[in-house]
């Protein structure tokens, strides 16, 4: 009686098996009642007797091994069976897909990038620099003497003595003046931090600020790019005015309007009744700006203006309160 040969028998079976009802019938076919099995344990008698002994137990373990592995694929291929039962029935494809939520830029960023490309497409280079300031670029550089309220605890973020979070993006100009002579064509874009909040004001917003330095550069200049770039940000009718104002850093100094986009002019709750909003600041850069970074204020002139991002985006989407932007609600946030 060879064993060898009933054991590449079962190996031949079980391999052979591919679903739950080949388990079945190998399982008949080995261990049956006339099973291969049963055929080899009836042939043990007819061995010699001190051979019987041996053979029994070599059968009944093969037996034993041969029932633990179809009990496994057993388990296993009904497993597979029931999955594929429950997902054919969880699963209803005749039911539409699910369409993916596609991201957008933030309006704040949307806003900057437009600011951005208008005045690139008008000669400016971008330039950025630390969000964490000194004293020094922040104010004393600007002309921004010791007591003025900017520089009060109340409205400024101290970090420790000398350093601030910076307030304005003036601090990049003064560093961009500090190293390189004129001409200089640039804008700062960038993070700025206040200690305000409520309807009109975040502790951290944006501005755009531009400073523009050459010989003969006159105010008629800072007018002729301030309304280009008016034209291009709120349309080609948008009127415009200038109105007298004081900055520490220019002189003299402009706060500059355009016609409220909202009523058209004749007057809403967002003007005010003025029919018109403030959208930035300006000026020629003070002389003092230009002795502090070492040009020589004889023979060179510069503009120099700054607005606030959020305010250009509540203007061009009519948004009543800054705080919207960052309250980060998908239901604000997707209608831009
Ligand atoms: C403003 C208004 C007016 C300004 C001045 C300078 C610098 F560095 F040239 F002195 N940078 N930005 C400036 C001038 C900013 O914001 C309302």
């Amino acid at each position: 009686m060879d064993i060898g040969i009933l054991r590449d028998r079962v190996d031949k079976e079980l391999s052979s098996i591919k679903t739950i009802d080949d388990v079945r019938k190998v399982r008949i076919s080995l261990l049956g009642r006339k099973g291969v099995f049963s055929e080899y344990i009836d042939n043990i008698k007819l061995l010699d007797k001190e051979k019987r002994r041996e053979a029994g137990q070599e059968i009944n373990a093969l037996k034993t091994e041969t029932e633990n592995r179809l009990r496994e694929l057993e388990i296993s291929y009904e497993g597979e069976e029931k999955g594929k039962r429950e997902t054919a029935s969880r699963v209803d494809i005749t039911m539409p897909g699910k369409v993916p939520l596609i991201g957008r830029k933030h309006p704040i960023t949307q806003t900057l990038d437009e600011m951005i490309r208008i005045f690139t497409s008008l000669g400016f280079s971008v330039a950025e620099g630390p969000d964490i300031e000194l004293d020094y670029y922040n104010f004393e550089a600007l002309n921004i003497p010791a007591d003025h309220p900017a520089r009060d605890m109340q409205d400024t973020f101290y970090i420790q003595n000398g350093v601030v979070l910076r307030t304005h993006t003036s601090p990049v100009q003064i560093r961009v003046m500090e190293s390189q002579l004129p001409p200089v064509k640039i804008i700062a874009p960038g993070a700025v931090y206040r200690c305000d909040n409520d309807i009109s004001h975040t502790p951290m917003f944006h501005q755009v600020e531009g400073l523009m330095v050459d010989k003969n550069v006159r105010f008629s200049d800072l007018k002729g790019i301030l309304s280009m770039f008016v034209q291009e940000m709120f349309g080609k009718d948008t009127p415009l005015r200038f109105r007298p104002s004081y900055f520490p850093f220019t002189e003299p100094s402009a706060e500059v309007d355009i016609g409220c986009v909202i009523c058209g002019g004749v007057g809403c709750r967002v003007c005010k009744d003025t029919g018109w909003l403030e959208i930035l600041g300006s000026g020629m850069v003070h002389p003092q700006v230009f002795r502090n970074v070492g040009y020589d204020q004889e023979e060179i002139t510069g503009f120099a203006f700054g607005m606030g991002v959020e305010r250009i985006a509540m203007i061009r989407y009519g948004i009543d309160d800054i705080r919207q932007f960052y309250y980060n609600d998908i239901r604000f946030l997707s209608q831009f």
